[in-house]
């Protein structure tokens, strides 16, 4: 691809084909197999001439609906190459998510990849505009016409069919949107969070340089690139170093993931703490070669890190991050656990902590924490005020309440919202509950978080009947309306019923008190 020094696919992938490192293993997909980086270098060119051939007009939003696999990544470099930005979505989001989201990106085109049922409803939603289809990438990626010969400028020579014209005409100044990454908001409504093409050099010589990934690493991530802190640990960061990732495909928990570090033995891992807190337990030889754990998405407690560390005798790098700056921006350095801290920031970014009017407060007092920095996104698609709220003095306030010490390091201390992160998803309590009131035989509910003997937040939902039900089928009818209607990851981990809910001396609702141990 062409243009500045900015340029995404030069930057991930340019300098290994330069340096006839082409060769080497990029992704381990369960379908595709092995692909090369040069395989991967040359489907972005075709992927980029199907674009062109489409008439798809370079500047303008693909939106990519697919679960994990090397065919997403082709489509995101080749979305790139054609000077287009990519926006990836996860295809478990409802059909009503799925719509907003391209109505609000504008999306020109559309890549589709998920299981055949889900592939079919997808399909059925996005009549009107240019469709991908995922299977046929991934069917072009099969054997040996994508075998690239990497050229001496570096660029790849691909089998000759629908290549682009020529390289693409895009050019990336640092301040062209390069990146859309949704995020939940509290109203419920995911936020287009419009990335800088600088953000992305800028991860890597920030964060990327704090981790230092080699080229010998086998990396696995159990976050999906459609969530923010899975698009670094999956595409950004091991592209950049050159190195090897497995991607997962279908459930992942403690079972899949074990049976993947046993197959393909990771040096790297990416987890959220919640899952790392039952990997920890089942590590074991085939563990062995694991140096780097890399948690994130939500708060790490120092026991709980303490367990990883030993569990895999490995180092923990411990981060915070937000989609509105990207990824990890404050973290515990390898070597440097700094037990019971978020670490300090990463290079090129400044972190502070501040009161309600944004001024910042001594060390050792809390308030909100504000990050500067080359990563902070250009704002939210729309969503003017939200972003005036979140974008303001300079930076980004990633939602969190912290205390920075005097030795620079940052306390992570509670979100300063109502959503709650349930092993890195942030969920609005508001959207279960809609969701319970409408059973049968509900009065009234509050679903509150409370922390499990990780330090693990989880959701609870409190119940109150109607007078006279079937408690025992109102929590059989509770149990079937959350599995039809939230995906597993929303669903609260335990249902209390109560006779009534807690109110203040104003009766208004004290779901406060229902929080850490339930009613008092
Ligand atoms: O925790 C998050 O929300 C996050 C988002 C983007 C990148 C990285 C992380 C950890």
């Amino acid at each position: 691809a062409a243009g500045t020094g900015l340029d995404p696919v030069a930057l991930l992938l340019g300098g290994h084909l330069a340096r006839g490192r082409g060769d080497r293993i990029a992704y381990t997909d369960p379908d595709a197999g092995d692909v090369t980086y040069a395989q991967l270098h040359a489907a972005a060119a075709r992927y980029a001439g199907r674009l062109a051939g489409a008439d798809v007009p370079s500047g303008t939003r693909g939106l990519i609906v697919a679960d994990d696999s090397v065919a997403t990544v082709v489509a995101v470099l080749g979305l790139w190459w054609h000077g287009c930005v990519p926006v990836v979505i996860s295809p478990m989001l409802t059909d009503e998510e799925v719509r907003h989201v391209a109505a609000d990106c504008g999306a020109a085109v559309v890549h589709l990849d998920a299981a055949p049922k889900r592939q079919r409803s997808l399909e059925a939603l996005f009549g009107d505009r240019p469709l991908i289809d995922g299977a046929d990438v991934r069917a072009a990626l099969d054997g040996a016409q994508l075998a690239g010969r990497t050229q001496s400028d570096g660029r790849t020579q691909s089998d000759g069919r629908a290549q682009p014209a020529g390289p693409a005409a895009a050019t990336w100044p640092e301040d062209r949107e390069a990146l859309v990454q949704y995020t939940s908001g509290s109203t419920g409504l995911l936020k287009g969070v419009r990335h800088r093409a600088g953000a992305l050099a800028a991860a890597l010589t920030g964060f990327g340089s704090v981790l230092g990934l080699r080229e010998d690493d086998t990396v696995l991530s159990t976050a999906r690139m459609s969530f923010g802190y899975g698009f670094g640990s999956t595409v950004l960061y091991p592209l950049a170093a050159g190195a090897r990732t497995v991607l997962l495909r279908g459930a992942v928990d403690v079972h899949s993931v074990t049976a993947a570090i046993g197959r393909h033995r990771p040096t790297v891992l990416w987890s959220v703490p919640r899952l790392y807190a039952a990997l920890a337990d089942a590590a074991g030889p085939h563990t062995e070669q694991v140096r780097l754990c890399v948690a994130a998405g939500e708060h790490l407690a120092a026991p709980l890190g303490e367990r990883i560390r030993t569990g895999f005798g490995a180092d923990v790098v411990n981060g915070l991050g937000a989609t509105e700056v990207l990824h990890i921006v404050v973290a515990t350095p390898p070597g440097r656990p700094l037990p019971g801290t978020i670490g300090v920031p990463v290079p090129g970014v400044t972190a502070t902590v501040r009161d309600a009017d944004g001024r910042p407060v001594p060390d050792g007092t809390e308030g909100r924490l504000h990050i500067a920095g080359p990563t902070v996104a250009l704002g939210y698609i729309g969503r003017a005020d939200a972003a005036a709220r979140t974008f303001a003095d300079g930076g980004v306030y990633t939602g969190d309440i912290a205390v920075r010490r005097d030795d620079g390091t940052v306390v992570h201390l509670c979100r300063a919202d109502d959503l709650l992160n349930l092993g890195g998803y942030k969920v609005v309590p508001g959207e279960i509950e809609a969701v319970v009131r409408e059973v049968a035989g509900i009065k009234e509910c509050v679903v509150v978080g409370t922390t499990d003997g990780d330090g693990l937040e989880q959701a609870v939902l409190y119940a109150v009947p109607c007078p006279g039900a079937d408690t025992a089928a109102v929590r059989r009818a509770i149990t079937a309306t959350l599995r039809g209607r939230l995906a597993p990851y929303k669903r609260p981990a335990r249902v209390e019923f109560l006779a009534e809910l807690p109110v203040t001396s104003t009766g208004k609702l004290a779901a406060f008190r229902l929080r850490d141990g339930g009613p008092a």
